[in-house]
């Protein structure tokens, strides 16, 4: 069982993060919504090699999702992630949080890391907001929380630890829990 903390910040990766189009169903435009943002954030231009690259690249993810929910028997609503993330978090669901958190976070590190020195800056971090459509006003707030040394930049270290704090921890108080900002709105 998720916790209704687990519950709520679920909820918001799912509405304020992957629905990009808020129409209450994951589908190809929404990642495609974002592949676009990242090609204006990295100003790759339509018809480019780098433009198709990225474009691709989201929708093999898109495509990761989608068998999952064919098999789980249709659309991708809320309701269905819910299941789905409640499935992966429970027991025996390792191998699927490794495939679709895990890998897609290491992924979102490196795509954010715009100059490449391995780590994010407040910045770097910010951009992550815009691109994905994320109330803006959160990111220092949440930056300041996922720096947990407060050297003024995130390791994918510290990243990840947010990550797996983000899923599983039912601690209101964990740093983690602001990953992509406030989850409490609505
Ligand atoms: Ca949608
Ligand atoms: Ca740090």
């Amino acid at each position: 069982m998720l916790s209704e903390l687990q519950h709520d910040k679920i909820a918001h990766y799912f509405r304020v993060v992957l629905d990009q189009d808020r129409n209450g169903i994951l589908q190809e435009q929404d990642f495609r919504a974002i592949s676009e943002s990242l090609c204006i954030l990295w100003r790759f231009k339509p018809d480019t090699d780098d433009y198709e690259r990225v474009i691709a690249e989201g929708r093999r993810n898109w495509e990761l999702f989608r068998e999952h929910f064919e098999k789980m028997g249709g659309e991708a609503t809320e309701f269905q992630f819910l299941k789905f993330y409640e499935t992966m978090l429970g027991p025996g669901g390792e191998e699927l949080y490794e495939k679709f958190v895990t890998r897609t976070v290491g992924t979102i590190f490196d795509s954010f890391d715009l100059n490449g020195d391995g780590v994010i800056s407040i910045n770097e971090y910010s951009d992550m907001f815009m691109c994905y459509h994320i109330p803006i006003r959160y990111s220092a707030k949440a930056f300041v929380k996922l720096d947990r040394n407060g050297d003024d930049h995130i390791t994918k270290q510290e990243l990840m630890e947010a990550v797996d704090e983000f899923f599983k921890s039912s601690d209101p108080k964990s740093p983690g829990n602001w990953l992509f900002g406030f989850w409490g709105d609505r």
